[in-house]
């Protein structure tokens, strides 16, 4: 068989993966369960299961991906659309104002984003700017406290926006990052609004962040379009995400209003708190462990040019060749699974134990490869016992070691040989677990 010849029949393959309807429907059937149960918005639930449908059926499959793997990243993209990667506030100097309704967890997350920004060496403060809970300067002031961080408050002081003028003159300068503590009330009312935007006018902060409860569910989309309607949010924490909540009311909220989440508050503590990560959170929506897993599956693939196709199908092998190899191997995980990704992998069964090589072993066939003189990559025939030592003294490895590169070379190379053939469905790997080398 010609090379091009060869090329289609790979072509043929690759393209017949299909991803039939039934599955797709099926899985999306799974994912809609799973994001009404998590609290996502019926309205958004049915736009994500359409976009998914109809990507899933019309996009090709990547390489070594299988049809549920294959959806299943495509669900992962249309869930990120939505929420982005999340609000990333680098660290400068920012004015911070937080603004949510009564009990969402503001008095809170204000000390753990001070206590956050100061274990990355920022100078941080935060302002008690509400006036309307009983207290809730000395709730503040004592997490201030206990967090190691500065704290202003003006006790007695009924009109918040006197108390955040007055915290600006004197904490500019002093602090890099300042947050602010605002009240809430049991529903956006009138006077609570007016109350934002006067604050908002004297703080003008960088970003003004809705601090939202996993536990309302659903009703977090309206929530938060009614604060962005009212004063304008640039990012969303979610709070007490260490309870039953999954997290589906926050991803409605951030679809709604195209703003990204940009921490979570995952227990009472002041340190369990962190920055919003969308593997993860996306993962603990859909109740899939395993979707990190597939995405790195999916980065290795991007990363496949590293591996060059070329090489199974061109008359030679040299040792230069089987160095890329192991690099890529380093990358993409055992070769049988590099193989899998190749279209010749089709139908072709590895042991994969007998495959497998350690990391320490790729370390020093590395090492011993570079060892060796250009010449001796180019034409590993030339390596004779006197090179051998030679090598393994450069390399400080033993003769016993650089031999078994050399036999593990060679397998390699019968293997690419036998590849190039066409008969490779019918090569027996196990074969290669009886050199002992721990491949
Ligand atoms: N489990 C858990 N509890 C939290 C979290 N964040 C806040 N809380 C608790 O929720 C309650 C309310 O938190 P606050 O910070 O006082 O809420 P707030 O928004 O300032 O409330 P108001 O000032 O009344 O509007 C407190 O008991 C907090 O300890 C969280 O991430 N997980
Ligand atoms: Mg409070």
């Amino acid at each position: 068989m010609s090379l091009n010849a060869l090329k289609d029949v790979i072509r043929k393959i690759t393209r017949s993966t299909t991803v039939d309807k039934a599955l797709v429907e099926e899985i999306v059937r799974d994912i809609q369960r799973a994001l009404i149960r998590a609290d996502v918005n019926v309205r958004q639930v049915k736009e994500i299961s359409d976009a998914i449908k109809k990507r899933a059926l019309s996009e090709d499959v990547l390489p070594s991906l299988n049809a549920r793997e294959h959806v299943i990243r495509i669900v992962y993209e249309e869930l990120l659309r939505g929420i982005g990667e999340g609000l990333e506030i680098p660290l400068k100097k920012a004015r911070i104002m937080l603004v949510g309704l009564q009990g969402s967890g503001k008095t809170t997350t204000a000390a753990k984003i001070a206590k956050y920004f100061k274990d990355k060496g920022m100078k941080t403060a935060v302002v008690a700017a509400d006036t309307w809970r009983p207290a809730a300067y000395e709730q503040l002031e004592q997490l201030a406290e206990q967090a190691g961080i500065g704290f202003f408050g003006i006790k007695g002081e009924k009109n918040a926006v006197k108390i955040v003028k007055k915290a600006m003159e004197e904490l500019d300068g002093k602090y890099d990052m300042v947050i602010i503590d605002t009240a809430g009330r049991h529903a956006l009312e009138d006077d609570l609004i007016q109350e934002m935007i006067e604050v908002a006018e004297v703080a003008k902060p960088d970003y003004k962040l809705l601090v939202l409860d996993a536990a309302i569910g659903q009703l977090a989309a309206k929530q938060a379009k009614a604060f962005h309607d009212a004063i304008g949010i640039d990012g969303i924490i979610v709070t007490k995400f260490d309870g039953t909540a999954k997290g589906g009311g926050a991803l409605s909220a951030a679809r709604e209003i195209g703003i990204p989440i940009a921490f979570i508050g995952s227990g009472e503590k002041i340190e369990d708190f962190e920055r919003f990560d969308p593997a993860g959170f996306i993962s603990r929506l859909l109740g899939m462990g395993d979707i990190k897993a597939l995405l790195e599956k999916v980065e290795r693939i991007a990363s496949q040019e590293d591996l060059d196709p070329e090489v199974f199908l061109k008359g030679t092998f040299t040792l230069k060749d089987l160095y890329k190899q192991i690099d890529a191997m380093g990358k993409m995980g055992p070769i049988s699974k590099i193989l899998e990704m190749l279209p010749f992998g089709f139908g072709l069964k590895v042991d994969e134990d007998a495959m497998e090589m350690t990391q320490e072993k790729m370390k020093k066939f590395r090492v011993i490869m570079d060892s060796m003189t250009e010449e001796e990559l180019l034409n590993p025939k030339i390596i004779d016992s006197s090179r051998i030592r030679r090598i393994a003294i450069g390399s400080g490895t033993s003769p016993q070691e650089v031999k078994e590169l050399l036999k593990y070379y060679d397998t390699m190379k019968a293997l690419m040989k036998r590849m190039r053939k066409g008969k490779l469905g019918k090569l027996k790997m196990g074969k290669m677990g009886k050199l002992g080398m721990g491949i």
